[in-house]
């Protein structure tokens, strides 16, 4: 079936698809911490799915246990929960702009919300930050996270690499990516994030 007919079809054209943002980056380079000075500026709900998955733990459900454990070695959780969760969540937001923060983290991750969704991203946001930066505020974060500790963050750190910036090239091979040099003040940094998000909106003004 050609794209148009396809369209038809499902009812699936781009005029009613959400506008989704990626934000990608290494443990602690900040993303959680950006996505909340956009949230302020640009009218996005921020979706974490690290926040999601930690959520389904606290819930009690029955995926809880498997997934604090993958968690605790920083390991990726299979797709179809982790998918699962950001639909329900985009569905249940009454908004139509999301800024997925901490996924896709691996190809399976990609495709399979690529799949299920049908959701392009408009683009990416990367947040480019050395680990020696990353594990110090990782290491000073003192939320209680179960894998801020240097054991788990190596574990982070070596499934990022392998795993999650392999699809950072995917969309780079696209011209989807929009790269933060992240080692920087927190105000300074998000003069960066303004300087992507700025003329994104102009142009959907025009
Ligand atoms: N901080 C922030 N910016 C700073 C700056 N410019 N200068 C100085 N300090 C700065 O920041 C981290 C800390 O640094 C904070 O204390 C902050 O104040 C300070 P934050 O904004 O929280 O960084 P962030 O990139 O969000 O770090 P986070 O630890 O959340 O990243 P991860 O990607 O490791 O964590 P996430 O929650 O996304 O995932 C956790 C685990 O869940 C994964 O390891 C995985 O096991 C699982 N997961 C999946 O399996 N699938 C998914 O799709 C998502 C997660
Ligand atoms: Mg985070």
């Amino acid at each position: 079936m050609g794209n148009a007919a396809n369209k038809e079809a499902n009812g699936s054209g781009t005029e009613n698809k959400p506008t989704v943002v990626f934000v990608l980056g290494g443990p602690g380079s900040g993303k959680g911490t950006q996505c909340a000075n956009i949230v302020k500026q640009y009218g996005y709900t921020h979706l974490s799915a690290g926040d999601l998955l930690r959520a389904e733990i606290s819930s009690g459900s029955e995926n809880g246990n498997m997934i604090q454990n993958m968690i605790k070695e920083g390991k990726i959780v299979p797709s179809e929960v982790t998918v699962k969760l950001l639909q329900k969540a985009m569905q249940e937001s009454g908004n139509d702009k999301f800024l997925i923060d901490g996924f896709p983290r691996n190809e399976e991750n990609r495709a399979a919300f690529e799949n299920v969704t049908k959701i392009e991203p408009k683009f990416v946001l990367f947040f480019d930050c050395h680990e020696e930066e990353m594990e110090r505020r990782l290491l000073n974060r003192n939320q209680g996270r179960e894998d801020d500790n240097i054991e788990t963050i190596r574990k982070r750190f070596k499934v990022f690499l392998e795993s999650s910036l392999p699809v950072v090239e995917y969309y780079e091979a696209k011209g989807k990516v929009r790269k933060i040099e992240a080692v920087k003040p927190v105000e300074e940094v998000f003069e960066a994030v303004k300087a992507i998000f700025d003329p994104e909106r102009e142009k959907v003004a025009a």
